[in-house]
């Protein structure tokens, strides 16, 4: 079997930013306007009033202080409240396959790489802006990829299930060479009306190059001593976005096509899960928590990570053990380990582990142990 690597990173940021403050106070500016349009109903007890959202909530149950999206317009404004995306023609290239091909170019520049020595690409996201053709494959021809390219969908589990995937190509020879990209348009699917969940998320696009050691080009890469995957279903975050939704007219634009979930329930049932998938995957592998220098985490929230690392290496836990990127961008689905791993992997030495791992929606849990070359 081929030893696989990954010897590049890549990371796009969006070109605007959003603080908390600016979205409370949209957001409180549509309570007044929804309270004050309701408020015949609301006196007869017919309606209930909405309540005001709050910076200090938001930062103290997520950690989350700023996010980044694509498109900004439309998202602050109390009549609206979703980003304004114009759609392009078919012939223009895609929003969501120019995100994934500013990562991926500074993926491969990294990993000294040329587009035309790439025979796969993944695009792993929680959501693509179309079925089809494949993002993937719209990024191939643009970029000058060889081989072939496909999506795949397992929510803020897919960058770690792709890095998966693309590892068991690489070991099998289907392909030499993967870039997996994950272009996170999350914007487009939060309900921006709702109290519980219009803060946590933001757009992002990173990219992984992984490839055959024997032909890495770059002495800088991570050698994938091992990958895990785990699902076990559940509603608790959901979205019911798709084709079907237009042959029911009746339920078409409901809220229950963007993104819900019921957060206090996602957090006390998909820990302990993460906690037995980790212990598991160490444990098949001899190894301890205490043989990591580090674990770049999914980024949903800043006190399931904390749970995660206290449990894993007790309560003597260092930011740069477990580094923190949601302050910033807030959650990016699959994207948000994947910036920790390009943020914070350049001071490891030969030798030193680090494990990068995701879980949300599915429920889904993805771990890949990576040890420095
Ligand atoms: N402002 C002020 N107060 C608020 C707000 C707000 N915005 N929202 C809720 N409150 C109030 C509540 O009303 C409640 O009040 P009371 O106690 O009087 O009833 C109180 O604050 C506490 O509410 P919660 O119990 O809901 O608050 P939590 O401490 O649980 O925090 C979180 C809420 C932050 C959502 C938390 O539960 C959480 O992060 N849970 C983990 C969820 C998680 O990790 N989900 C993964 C989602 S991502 C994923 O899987 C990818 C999906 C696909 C991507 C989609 C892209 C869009």
């Amino acid at each position: 079997m081929r030893q696989v690597v990954i010897s590049g990173s890549g990371l796009f940021t969006p070109p605007h930013s959003i603080t908390n403050d600016a979205l409370v106070e949209s957001f409180n500016a549509y309570v007044d306007m929804f309270n004050g349009e309701h408020a015949g109903l609301i006196e007869q007890g017919h309606v209930a009033p909405l309540a005001y959202s709050s910076s200090e909530f938001i930062e103290k149950a997520s950690g989350i202080k700023h996010r980044y999206v694509m498109v900004k317009e439309g998202i602050l404004d109390p009549e609206v409240m979703m980003p304004l995306i114009p759609e392009r023609g078919s012939d223009a290239i895609s929003l969501q396959a120019e995100m994934g091909i500013e990562a991926a170019i500074m993926a491969l520049e990294q990993a000294k790489l040329k587009a035309e020595q790439i025979d796969l690409i993944i695009v792993a996201c929680a959501y693509t802006q179309r079925a089809y053709p494949a993002m993937a494959i719209e990024i191939q021809r643009a970029l000058g990829t060889r081989g072939y390219g496909y999506d795949m969908q397992v929510a803020c589990s897919s960058a770690t299930f792709a890095i998966a995937a693309a590892t068991n190509a690489i070991a099998t020879g289907a392909a030499l060479r993967v870039l997996v990209i994950n272009p996170e348009i999350c914007s487009a699917q939060v309900n921006y009306r709702d109290r519980d969940s219009h803060f946590i998320f933001g757009d992002v696009a990173t990219a992984l190059v992984l490839e055959d050691q024997s032909l890495a080009q770059s002495d800088n890469h991570f050698t994938i001593l091992s990958t895990r995957c785990f699902t076990d279903y559940s509603n608790n975050i959901r979205s019911n976005f798709g084709f079907l939704n237009r042959c029911d007219p009746s339920t078409a634009h409901q809220a229950d096509k963007l993104f819900h979930q019921q957060g206090r329930k996602v957090f006390k049932e998909l820990l302990p899960m993460i906690y037995q998938h980790l212990d598991e995957h160490l444990a098949e592998n001899s190894l301890t928590p205490q043989a990591f220098k580090r674990f770049w985490l999914h980024q949903a929230n800043i006190n399931m990570n904390q749970f995660v690392v206290k449990k894993l290496l007790g309560d003597e836990v260092t930011p740069a053990q477990a580094p923190v990127v949601l302050d910033q961008y807030a959650n990016t689905a699959s994207a948000g380990s994947v910036i920790a791993f390009h943020q914070f992997s350049d001071d490891f030495k030969t030798g030193e582990l680090g494990l990068l791992s995701s879980f949300g929606a599915g429920y889904s849990i993805g771990s890949v142990i990576l040890q420095k070359q």
